[in-house]
């Protein structure tokens, strides 16, 4: 095989007539269509200069074009950094330059914000909107529409995802050929797709479970998705009776069953919905049982893993857990002082090891040094333990971590952006229960006294600073911060106080 990404997921499909993606319009483009404007990028890219192992970053909306470029990147060799569309021009600046990227695609709407970062980093700047158009597709348009697949090997990079860190700065997981598609095959199995598959696509393709779990399968199978640019409510109601699986985070499922329009006659077709990125609360799964009859498959991953656990799919889907250890993939439960390995029915920290974990930090190497150890096992960060048959539960965090409809929200990155504000002290960021995001994001600011706070001030300048989904919905001003003999903010005291803030 000369590029197993590409020959496996994308070149195996050259010519097929068969629908590949169904927008919701109606309109359908055919895997072999998809290749071809595939094709016709990754030219382009090695026009633009690109060579294989250089990186590609594009922030840009879902849409079909935006797929093909993750194809192209695998046809040409080169490394595909896709970025959440939220994220502001400060945060764009710090992938690009972190990256090296030497080409950037953004929506034409943001060209002028990112110009000066792009002539700053020395990246050529390209245009590709949600309909198709912009620059590089009038580039592209032109071009042949076939191109001869670089050579790759299974250790070759294929995509860097950042993953934001406990200290504020992120840090670009490196993901190789051999991660994603031994996975994929993985998922594909476990899962049982097939052909006949349509998988209802509602998720962003800018993080693992959109982009790997949901298309890779897809792609693996040689099944169908329907494409939707983001979740809306109306439209998935609308398309659930022409699909046969869905995969969304628990805001997806709790979003659906506050919809007296969601029951069994709407959903008796389905194969299987799965979940994962967040905690699906056991609540939540009941309640999805007794309105549809189907149980939600969950599953556990993470950007520099992939997936790593799951339900089964024939057998006990237990509410509470996320499953078995997926073939392949070891997974323990350890002490985190010693990293010895616990008895079952201890709660220790998860570590993985398999050829789903990534190869470390893009030129980070002491940051990957703290995560992946030596012999292999990434240690999570997560904690759980396992129960007498096996099953995985995820307890808690022993990172400092918000996760808010599926997005990872580090504390520490905002709170070094709310310390910086006139008349700040210092400050603590938490994330409370919230019933849409199943956690939201909440300031809490100490004045420094040389000031009246502004409160409406800091969050015009968080605005400017940090993606939308990071913004803190509440700030809140005490006298000073709660702290432990040894000095130590307590969040978990900052948490209990504030937990009904969005609840009650
Ligand atoms: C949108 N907003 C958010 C979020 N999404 N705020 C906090 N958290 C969010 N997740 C903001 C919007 O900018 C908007 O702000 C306001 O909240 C309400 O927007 P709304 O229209 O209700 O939101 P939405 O567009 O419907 O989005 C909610 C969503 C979306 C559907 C839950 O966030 C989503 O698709 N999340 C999935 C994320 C995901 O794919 N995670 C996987 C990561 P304003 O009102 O000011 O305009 S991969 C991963 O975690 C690992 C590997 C794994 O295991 O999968
Ligand atoms: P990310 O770094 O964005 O890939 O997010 C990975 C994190 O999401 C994991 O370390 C977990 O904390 C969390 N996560 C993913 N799936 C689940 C799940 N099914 N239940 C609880 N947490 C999850």
């Amino acid at each position: 095989m000369t590029n197993p990404l590409y020959d496996t997921l994308f070149g195996c499909h050259t010519g097929k007539t068969s629908v590949f993606l169904t927008l919701p319009d109606g309109q359908t483009i055919t895997y072999a269509a998809f290749l071809e404007t595939a094709a016709r990028y990754a030219t382009l890219l090695t026009q633009l200069g690109l060579e294989p192992g250089d990186r590609l970053a594009v922030q840009i909306a879902k849409s079909p074009q935006a797929l093909a470029i993750y194809a192209a990147c695998a046809q040409a060799g080169i490394v595909f950094l896709p970025l959440n569309t939220a994220y502001t021009a400060d945060e764009v600046r710090y992938f690009v330059e972190n990256s090296g990227a030497r080409v950037v695609v953004c929506d034409s709407d943001n060209a002028p914000a990112l110009k000066d970062m792009a002539d700053a980093c020395g990246a050529q700047l390209e245009t590709l909107n949600a309909d198709g158009s912009g620059s590089f597709h009038s580039k592209s348009h032109p071009l042949a529409s076939s191109f001869v697949t670089v050579e790759r090997s299974e250790d070759d990079l294929a995509a860097f995802l950042y993953t934001s860190g406990t200290t504020g700065r992120s840090k670009g997981a490196m993901l190789t050929q051999g991660n994603l598609l031994s996975n994929a095959r993985v998922l594909v199995d476990q899962w049982q797709f097939s052909k006949d598959d349509v998988l209802l696509h509602a998720l962003p393709i800018f993080h693992t479970h959109g982009l790997f779990v949901a298309s890779n399968v897809t792609l693996m199978a040689g099944s169908q998705m329907i494409f939707l640019p983001k979740f809306d409510l109306d439209q998935i109601i609308a398309q659930l009776p022409n699909a046969t699986t869905m995969m969304g985070v628990p805001t997806f499922y709790t979003r659906l069953l506050s919809d007296p329009r969601f029951d069994k006659t709407l959903t008796q077709h389905m194969r299987l919905f799965v979940s994962g990125s967040a905690p699906l609360l056991a609540d939540t799964h009941v309640q999805f049982q007794e309105r549809t009859g189907h149980r939600i498959l969950e599953r556990y991953g993470m950007t520099e893993t992939n997936m790593n656990t799951s339900n089964p799919y024939s057998g006990d889907r237990r509410a509470g857990t996320v499953g078995l250890p997926l073939p392949g993939t070891e997974v323990k439960v350890t002490d985190s002082a010693t990293g010895k390995t616990l008895p079952q029915g201890e709660i220790g920290e998860i570590e993985v090891r398999g050829p789903n974990v990534f190869q470390g930090y893009w030129q980070m190497p002491e940051k990957t040094a703290e995560e992946l150890r030596s012999d292999g096992f990434f240690i999570t960060g997560d904690l759980g333990c396992f129960d007498a048959d096996g099953y995985l539960s995820i307890v808690g965090r022993n990172k400092d971590l918000i996760i808010s409809g599926g997005y990872n929200i580090y504390p520490k990155e905002i709170e070094l952006v709310l310390d910086d504000q006139p008349g700040v002290l210092e400050s603590a960021v938490i994330g409370v229960p919230h019933p849409d995001f199943g956690e939201t994001v909440v300031g809490v600011l100490v004045a420094d006294g040389s000031q009246e706070l502004d409160l409406d001030a800091i969050k015009a300048s968080v605005a400017t600073t940090l993606a939308r989904f990071k913004h803190p919905q509440r700030l809140i001003v005490l006298p000073e911060l709660p702290r432990n003999t040894m000095g130590k903010v307590q969040k978990k005291a900052l948490r209990d106080t504030y937990s009904g803030l969005f609840t009650t």
